[in-house]
Protein backbone atom coordinates (compact mmCIF):
# COMPACT_ATOMS: atom_id res chain seq x y z
CA UNK A 1 0.00 0.00 0.00
CA UNK A 2 1.12 3.07 -0.91
CA UNK A 3 2.09 5.96 1.72
CA UNK A 4 0.29 8.49 1.32
CA UNK A 5 -2.92 5.72 1.09
CA UNK A 6 -1.54 4.80 4.55
CA UNK A 7 -1.76 8.34 5.77
CA UNK A 8 -4.99 8.84 4.54
CA UNK A 9 -5.94 5.58 6.50
CA UNK A 10 -4.45 6.80 9.48
CA UNK A 11 -5.14 10.50 9.95
CA UNK A 12 -8.57 10.07 11.34
CA UNK A 13 -6.75 7.27 13.92
CA UNK A 14 -4.53 10.59 14.90
CA UNK A 15 -7.32 12.85 15.40
CA UNK A 16 -9.14 10.27 17.50
CA UNK A 17 -6.04 10.01 19.86
CA UNK A 18 -5.71 13.99 19.61
CA UNK A 19 -9.00 14.65 20.81
CA UNK A 20 -9.07 12.03 23.10
CA UNK A 21 -6.08 13.27 24.71
CA UNK A 22 -7.07 16.47 25.53
CA UNK A 23 -10.45 15.25 26.65
CA UNK A 24 -9.06 13.31 29.39
CA UNK A 25 -6.36 16.13 30.26
CA UNK A 26 -9.41 18.03 30.59
CA UNK A 27 -11.12 15.72 33.24
CA UNK A 28 -8.05 16.02 35.33
CA UNK A 29 -8.17 19.60 34.93
CA UNK A 30 -12.06 19.60 36.20
CA UNK A 31 -11.26 18.08 39.33
CA UNK A 32 -8.23 19.85 40.31
CA UNK A 33 -10.13 23.36 39.34
CA UNK A 34 -12.85 21.81 42.06
CA UNK A 35 -9.82 21.17 44.24
CA UNK A 36 -10.59 17.76 44.18
CA UNK A 37 -8.23 14.43 43.74
CA UNK A 38 -8.28 13.48 40.16
CA UNK A 39 -8.01 9.36 39.38
CA UNK A 40 -6.23 10.58 36.15
CA UNK A 41 -2.56 11.05 37.06
CA UNK A 42 -1.62 11.09 33.58
CA UNK A 43 -2.85 10.67 29.90
CA UNK A 44 -0.41 9.26 26.84
CA UNK A 45 -1.76 8.50 22.97
CA UNK A 46 -0.07 6.92 20.50
CA UNK A 47 -1.49 5.82 16.96
CA UNK A 48 0.59 2.09 16.27
CA UNK A 49 3.29 2.39 13.46
CA UNK A 50 2.48 0.83 9.90
CA UNK A 51 5.27 -1.69 10.55
CA UNK A 52 3.31 -2.90 13.61
CA UNK A 53 0.03 -2.82 12.04
CA UNK A 54 1.64 -4.70 9.02
CA UNK A 55 3.21 -6.99 11.83
CA UNK A 56 0.32 -7.47 13.97
CA UNK A 57 -1.84 -8.09 10.66
CA UNK A 58 0.83 -10.90 9.70
CA UNK A 59 0.44 -12.04 13.14
CA UNK A 60 -3.41 -12.46 13.32
CA UNK A 61 -3.48 -13.60 9.64
CA UNK A 62 -5.63 -10.23 8.95
CA UNK A 63 -6.27 -9.40 5.31
CA UNK A 64 -5.67 -5.22 5.02
CA UNK A 65 -8.70 -5.01 3.83
CA UNK A 66 -10.06 -5.89 7.15
CA UNK A 67 -7.55 -3.99 9.67
CA UNK A 68 -9.77 -1.36 10.82
CA UNK A 69 -12.30 -3.59 11.69
CA UNK A 70 -9.77 -6.35 13.35
CA UNK A 71 -6.96 -4.60 14.93
CA UNK A 72 -8.59 -2.60 17.58
CA UNK A 73 -5.90 -0.73 18.93
CA UNK A 74 -4.53 1.32 16.10
CA UNK A 75 -5.22 4.62 18.57
CA UNK A 76 -4.39 3.93 21.64
CA UNK A 77 -4.67 5.44 25.01
CA UNK A 78 -3.32 4.75 28.12
CA UNK A 79 -4.84 6.51 31.41
CA UNK A 80 -2.24 6.05 34.38
CA UNK A 81 -3.38 6.42 38.00
CA UNK A 82 -1.94 6.79 41.56
CA UNK A 83 -4.01 3.99 42.99
CA UNK A 84 -5.53 0.50 41.96
CA UNK A 85 -9.27 1.97 43.49
CA UNK A 86 -8.89 4.73 41.21
CA UNK A 87 -9.11 2.18 37.41
CA UNK A 88 -13.10 1.31 38.59
CA UNK A 89 -13.65 5.09 38.82
CA UNK A 90 -11.86 5.82 35.69
CA UNK A 91 -13.85 3.41 33.82
CA UNK A 92 -17.22 4.64 35.18
CA UNK A 93 -16.40 8.04 33.84
CA UNK A 94 -15.56 6.39 30.21
CA UNK A 95 -18.53 4.00 30.10
CA UNK A 96 -21.19 7.36 31.16
CA UNK A 97 -19.52 9.51 28.73
CA UNK A 98 -21.81 10.16 25.65
CA UNK A 99 -19.19 10.79 23.04
CA UNK A 100 -17.76 7.46 23.34
CA UNK A 101 -19.36 3.47 23.73
CA UNK A 102 -17.60 0.72 25.03
CA UNK A 103 -17.69 -2.05 22.42
CA UNK A 104 -15.53 -4.64 24.86
CA UNK A 105 -13.39 -4.70 27.71
CA UNK A 106 -10.77 -7.18 29.56
CA UNK A 107 -9.72 -7.28 32.87
CA UNK A 108 -6.65 -8.16 33.46
CA UNK A 109 -5.79 -6.96 36.62
CA UNK A 110 -8.64 -9.14 37.98
CA UNK A 111 -7.03 -11.83 35.49
CA UNK A 112 -3.27 -11.42 35.22
CA UNK A 113 -1.99 -12.26 32.31
CA UNK A 114 0.74 -15.70 32.67
CA UNK A 115 3.02 -12.65 32.08
CA UNK A 116 2.61 -10.78 35.11
CA UNK A 117 0.76 -7.94 32.65
CA UNK A 118 -2.02 -5.87 34.61
CA UNK A 119 -4.20 -3.15 33.11
CA UNK A 120 -7.62 -2.69 32.20
CA UNK A 121 -8.87 -2.64 28.85
CA UNK A 122 -11.47 -0.90 26.87
CA UNK A 123 -11.97 -1.37 23.26
CA UNK A 124 -14.30 1.82 22.15
CA UNK A 125 -15.83 3.22 19.33
CA UNK A 126 -15.39 7.01 18.98
CA UNK A 127 -16.54 9.36 15.91
CA UNK A 128 -14.20 11.91 14.50
CA UNK A 129 -15.07 14.40 11.93
CA UNK A 130 -13.45 14.92 9.24
CA UNK A 131 -13.68 16.69 5.36
CA UNK A 132 -15.61 13.34 4.18
CA UNK A 133 -17.84 13.02 7.24
CA UNK A 134 -18.24 11.25 10.20
CA UNK A 135 -15.85 8.28 10.28
CA UNK A 136 -15.99 5.87 13.66
CA UNK A 137 -12.50 4.66 15.09
CA UNK A 138 -11.92 2.08 17.54
CA UNK A 139 -9.18 2.72 19.95
CA UNK A 140 -8.04 1.03 22.83
CA UNK A 141 -8.13 2.72 26.36
CA UNK A 142 -5.77 0.80 28.71
CA UNK A 143 -5.78 2.00 32.30
CA UNK A 144 -3.30 0.85 34.84
CA UNK A 145 -1.48 2.77 37.92
CA UNK A 146 2.17 3.94 37.86
CA UNK A 147 3.37 0.64 39.20
CA UNK A 148 1.54 -1.21 36.61
CA UNK A 149 2.90 1.05 33.99
CA UNK A 150 6.64 0.41 35.48
CA UNK A 151 6.08 -3.32 35.01
CA UNK A 152 4.35 -3.07 31.34
CA UNK A 153 7.14 -0.35 30.19
CA UNK A 154 9.99 -2.49 31.35
CA UNK A 155 8.92 -5.98 30.20
CA UNK A 156 7.50 -4.63 27.21
CA UNK A 157 11.14 -3.79 26.42
CA UNK A 158 12.91 -7.29 27.23
CA UNK A 159 10.15 -8.76 24.91
CA UNK A 160 11.65 -6.13 22.11
CA UNK A 161 15.32 -7.08 23.04
CA UNK A 162 14.27 -10.88 23.30
CA UNK A 163 11.93 -10.84 20.42
CA UNK A 164 9.54 -12.95 22.36
CA UNK A 165 12.12 -15.30 23.20
CA UNK A 166 13.10 -13.91 26.68
CA UNK A 167 15.00 -16.52 28.44
CA UNK A 168 13.27 -18.42 31.42
CA UNK A 169 15.49 -17.10 34.17
CA UNK A 170 13.91 -13.33 32.62
CA UNK A 171 10.76 -13.99 32.46
CA UNK A 172 10.58 -15.67 36.36
CA UNK A 173 12.37 -12.53 37.63
CA UNK A 174 9.62 -10.46 35.98
CA UNK A 175 7.05 -12.77 37.10
CA UNK A 176 8.84 -11.82 40.66
CA UNK A 177 8.54 -8.16 39.83
CA UNK A 178 4.74 -8.69 38.91
CA UNK A 179 4.16 -9.91 42.24
CA UNK A 180 5.84 -7.00 43.85
CA UNK A 181 4.38 -4.30 42.16
CA UNK A 182 0.88 -6.25 43.40
CA UNK A 183 2.57 -5.56 47.00
CA UNK A 184 3.54 -2.41 46.20
CA UNK A 185 -0.28 -1.34 44.78
CA UNK A 186 -1.68 -2.63 48.24
CA UNK A 187 0.45 -1.23 50.45
CA UNK A 188 -0.36 2.29 48.49
CA UNK A 189 -3.71 1.95 48.36
CA UNK A 190 -3.95 1.60 52.12
CA UNK A 191 -1.37 4.89 52.69
CA UNK A 192 -4.45 6.62 50.26
CA UNK A 193 -6.90 5.36 52.79
CA UNK A 194 -4.96 7.18 55.70
CA UNK A 195 -4.32 10.43 53.40
CA UNK A 196 -8.17 10.27 52.62
CA UNK A 197 -8.91 10.05 56.78
CA UNK A 198 -6.14 12.69 57.22
CA UNK A 199 -7.53 14.91 54.63
CA UNK A 200 -10.98 14.66 56.00
CA UNK A 201 -10.26 15.15 59.65
CA UNK A 202 -8.70 18.30 58.72
CA UNK A 203 -12.06 19.70 56.62
CA UNK A 204 -14.27 18.73 59.82
CA UNK A 205 -11.53 20.63 61.68
CA UNK A 206 -11.33 23.81 59.63
CA UNK A 207 -15.39 24.04 59.62
CA UNK A 208 -16.02 23.21 63.03
CA UNK A 209 -13.28 26.39 63.58
CA UNK A 210 -14.83 28.69 60.94
CA UNK A 211 -18.56 27.81 62.44
CA UNK A 212 -17.16 29.41 65.96
P1 LIG B 1 2.02 -2.35 21.64
O1 LIG B 1 3.39 -2.18 21.09
O2 LIG B 1 1.91 -1.92 23.08
O3 LIG B 1 0.97 -1.73 20.78
P2 LIG B 1 -2.29 -9.17 21.34
O4 LIG B 1 -2.25 -7.69 21.08
O5 LIG B 1 -2.29 -9.99 20.11
O6 LIG B 1 -1.22 -9.60 22.33
P3 LIG B 1 -5.04 -8.82 21.97
O7 LIG B 1 -6.04 -9.81 22.46
O8 LIG B 1 -5.22 -8.21 20.64
O9 LIG B 1 -3.62 -9.51 22.07
O10 LIG B 1 -4.94 -7.63 22.96
P4 LIG B 1 -4.54 -7.60 24.48
O11 LIG B 1 -4.12 -8.90 25.02
O12 LIG B 1 -5.68 -6.94 25.14
O13 LIG B 1 -3.24 -6.69 24.47
C1 LIG B 1 -3.10 -5.57 23.67
C2 LIG B 1 -2.03 -4.67 24.24
O14 LIG B 1 -1.91 -4.81 25.66
C3 LIG B 1 -0.65 -4.93 23.72
O15 LIG B 1 -0.48 -4.30 22.49
C4 LIG B 1 0.23 -4.32 24.80
O16 LIG B 1 0.25 -2.92 24.71
C5 LIG B 1 -0.54 -4.71 26.04
N1 LIG B 1 -0.09 -6.01 26.55
C6 LIG B 1 -0.78 -7.17 26.50
N2 LIG B 1 -0.08 -8.16 27.07
C7 LIG B 1 1.07 -7.62 27.50
C8 LIG B 1 2.22 -8.15 28.18
O17 LIG B 1 2.31 -9.34 28.52
N3 LIG B 1 3.23 -7.27 28.47
C9 LIG B 1 3.17 -5.95 28.13
N4 LIG B 1 4.20 -5.17 28.44
N5 LIG B 1 2.11 -5.43 27.46
C10 LIG B 1 1.08 -6.25 27.15
P5 LIG B 1 0.59 -4.81 21.43
O18 LIG B 1 0.00 -4.58 20.07
O19 LIG B 1 1.01 -6.20 21.74
O20 LIG B 1 1.82 -3.92 21.65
Amino acid sequence: MEIQLWREILDPYVLAVDELVVKFNHIIDEYRKMGDYSPIEQVNGRVKTISSILEKAQKKNIALDNMEEEIEDIAGIRIICQFVEDINKVVEIIKKRTDMTVKSEKDYIAHMKSSGYRSYHLIIYYNVQTLTGTKQIQAEIQIRTLAMNFWATIEHSLQYKYKHNMPEHIRNRLSRAADAIIALDAEMSQIRGEIMDAQNSFKIKANTVSDI
